[in-house]
C-alpha cells in the first residue's frame, strides 16, 4: 500500500467572503509584508502555487500567476477601440499592473495614476517588481487621492479612463461605484473618449454587478458589460464594462491593430475582444431584466 507522506500545510491565506460562508484558501511559505494603513490592511505573501500574493483587508487583489488576465483585460479592450489614446486616467490599481498594460500603447503620452493608499503604491514597487515596474516610467503621474474627487475636476480631458478600483463593499471602493462618480467620468472624457471598470461577477456579487452597469449605461451613450477568466478573484470569472461616448466596442473594433501590436501579451488577441462580449445567458438575463 503506497504511503501516505502528505502534511497539511500549517502556514494558510484564507479569503472569506463572509456574505456567502464561501471561501478559499492557498499554503503560503513566507509573509513578506503586513502593514495596517489608514485606509486597509495590506498582505503580501509567498506562495507556492501563485507566486506573490497581494491582499487587502484579507481579500486578493493580484498575485503574480494570474493577474495578466484581468490586467490586460481592463486595458487592451478599451485601448485598442480608442483611435489614438494619448492621455490615460487610471483609479485604484496601485499596484502598476494596468499602468504596465496602457504603456504597451505607443501611442500613450502620459498615465495618470489616482490611487487613494500611497502605502499600496510603496509596497508593490518594493515586493512586486513584475506588476509594478512601469510606475517608475517617467510617461506616470502619482496622484494620492481619492478618485471620485480627483477625477470631478477634469473636462474633456483624457482619451481613456479606467476604474481598477476594490469592490464597492470593501475600503472606500463604493466611491468608484456611484453614478454621479461615472458621470464625472463621462464629463472627463474628451470627445472620442473611452472607459472600462471593474464592475464585479455574476454569481456571489450579480447584485452589484448589475448595478455598476446599469449606473454606467445610465450615463454613457454606449455601455457594454465583458467577461473573461479570472482565476484570482473568487469565483473566477469576472465582468468590466465598457463605456463610451460615441465608440462601439465592437462595430469600431479593428482586428488588424491587435495583430499588429508588436508586445507580448497572455490572454487578450483579436478573437478574445470578441468573444468577451458575448454573455453567457444568464448574465444577458441578469442585465436585460432592469
Ligand atoms: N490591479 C488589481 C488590484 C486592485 S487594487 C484596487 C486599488 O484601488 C487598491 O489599491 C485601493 O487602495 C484602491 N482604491 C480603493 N478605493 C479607492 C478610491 N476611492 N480612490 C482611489 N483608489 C482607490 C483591484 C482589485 C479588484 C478586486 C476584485 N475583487
Amino acid at each position: 500500500m503506497a504511503e501516505n507522506n502528505y502534511t497539511f500545510p500549517h502556514t494558510i491565506f484564507t479569503e472569506y467572503d463572509k456574505a456567502h460562508n464561501v471561501g478559499v484558501f492557498t499554503e503560503t511559505t513566507n509573509h513578506i509584508y503586513t502593514e495596517q494603513t489608514e485606509y486597509q490592511r495590506i498582505d503580501i505573501y509567498e506562495t507556492p502555487a501563485f507566486g506573490k500574493l497581494f491582499s487587502l483587508d484579507g481579500v486578493i487583489m493580484t498575485r503574480d500567476s494570474d493577474e495578466f488576465v484581468y490586467h490586460e483585460m481592463i486595458s487592451h479592450v478599451p485601448l485598442f477601440i480608442h483611435p489614438n489614446p494619448k492621455k490615460v486616467l487610471i483609479i485604484g490599481g496601485g499596484d502598476g499592473g494596468t499602468v504596465r498594460e496602457v504603456l504597451k500603447h505607443d501611442s500613450v503620452e502620459k498615465v495618470v495614476l489616482c490611487e487613494l493608499d500611497k502605502k499600496v503604491v510603496e509596497a508593490a514597487l518594493k515586493y512586486l517588481p513584475n506588476i509594478s515596474y512601469e510606475l517608475k516610467n517617467p510617461k506616470v503621474e502619482l496622484v494620492y487621492e481619492d478618485g471620485s474627487k480627483f477625477v470631478s475636476q477634469f473636462k474633456d480631458e483624457f482619451d481613456v479612463i479606467l476604474i481598477d478600483s476594490t469592490d464597492p463593499t470593501e475600503g472606500e471602493g463604493g466611491l468608484l461605484f456611484t453614478e454621479k462618480f461615472y458621470q464625472n467620468c463621462f464629463e472627463a472624457l474628451n470627445e472620442n473618449g473611452v472607459f472600462s471598470a471593474q464592475t464585479e461577477e455574476p454569481f456571489l456579487k450579480k447584485e452589484w454587478m448589475v448595478r455598476a452597469y446599469r449606473r454606467i449605461s445610465n450615463t454613457f451613450n454606449i455601455a457594454r458589460l465583458y467577461m473573461g477568466y479570472v482565476p484570482q478573484y473568487m469565483p473566477g470569472t469576472w465582468t468590466w464594462t465598457f463605456a463610451s461616448k460615441n465608440l462601439d466596442p465592437i462595430k469600431d473594433f479593428d482586428p488588424e491593430k491587435v495583430k499588429e501590436f508588436n508586445k507580448e501579451l497572455k490572454y487578450y488577441d483579436e478573437e478574445v475582444h470578441v468573444a468577451s462580449f458575448s454573455l453567457p445567458v444568464f448574465v444577458k438575463k441578469l442585465i436585460s431584466e432592469f
